[in-house]
């Protein structure tokens, strides 16, 4: 027989994983009425979320000028205003300088560019590597490094969605990484062009099959990040979403400890990392205990 305090806090240790659910630590996902991108998580998103505020303002000046000479244009020589028009029709400071000026503007835009297509290209000193592969209609993962397990990541249907859970973007086996680690990420397909796609993590590759990609990021803060295939690959396409999620280093452990565990055998359930840690809870609270 169990006493009263052992059934609550066995029911405790059960509601746990409710709880880390109900309340995601921090979720980047997109959200009603957003403007601008998601929030930056890794080095290459910071870097394409300053790119873009600088072309910003380069376009929107542009805009405004163009607009400006119009206007003038329009005023200044309308036929009431200007009867009999110029027959000029060459000028050749004018014509050097609205080709070498554009020129120019292209050169400032392509240092920034170029910077950016190499530095998220590849990461020559990852920690470790994870393998992407897209199927019709879910993703699976690899890692390589860390005792070779795999496991297959489907989305939560509507109909098995728990509170706090996000539709569509939800997945049974979510993509944990340890924070601060770069992670290097081969991506491959095995049917047709799949993209794996995480807007805050920066991350977009196409998933083709017959050749490995290869992208990488690292995490600078916990939290699940969101993501879905970005290429039209059927009629599923829209229901194979990617939750990454990133945990400290003795937490991501723990997790592919038991994922290498658990996964050893097909056909298991899936695992997230709040079971893991109500998994370790009844050790944790012996440990204490002693
Ligand atoms: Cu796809």
């Amino acid at each position: 027989m169990f006493s009263t305090a052992s059934i609550r806090s066995r029911a405790a240790l059960l509601l746990l994983p409710l709880l880390l659910l109900a309340f995601p630590a921090d979720a980047s996902q997109p959200l009603p009425w957003q403007l601008g991108m998601q929030p930056a998580a890794t080095p290459v998103k910071e870097f394409i979320g300053s790119f873009h505020n600088m072309l910003l303002v380069i376009i929107t000046l542009i805009t405004i000028f163009v607009l400006a000479l119009l206007l003038y244009t329009i005023v200044r020589f309308r036929a009431s205003a200007n009867p009999t028009p110029s027959k000029t029709t060459h000028n050749t400071m004018l014509e050097i300088a609205w080709t070498l000026v554009p020129v120019l503007i292209l050169v400032v835009i392509a240092v920034p560019s170029f910077r950016l297509i190499y530095f998220a290209d590849k990461a020559p000193n990852a920690d470790f590597t994870l393998k992407v592969t897209g199927h019709q209609w879910y993703w699976s993962y690899e890692y390589p490094d860390h005792g070779e397990f795999q496991f297959d990541s489907y989305m939560v249907a509507d109909a098995d969605l728990k509170p706090g859970q996000t539709r569509l973007l939800e997945v049974d086996n979510r993509t944990v990484v340890p924070v601060g680690s770069t992670v290097r990420v081969v991506i491959a397909g095995v049917d047709v062009i799949h993209s794996w796609f995480v807007p805050a993590l920066g991350v977009q590759k196409y998933a083709m099959p017959g050749r490995l990609n290869e992208i990488w990021f690292r995490v600078d803060k916990p939290g699940v990040y969101y993501g879905q295939c970005n290429q039209i690959c059927g009629v599923n396409h829209a229901f194979m979403p990617i939750a990454v999620e990133a945990v400290d280093q003795p937490t991501f452990e723990r997790w592919a400890a038991e994922a290498k565990r658990r996964f050893a055998d097909s056909g298991l359930p899936p695992l997230s990392v709040a079971e893991v840690m109500a998994l370790e809870a009844p050790r944790v609270a012996l440990n204490q205990a002693k």
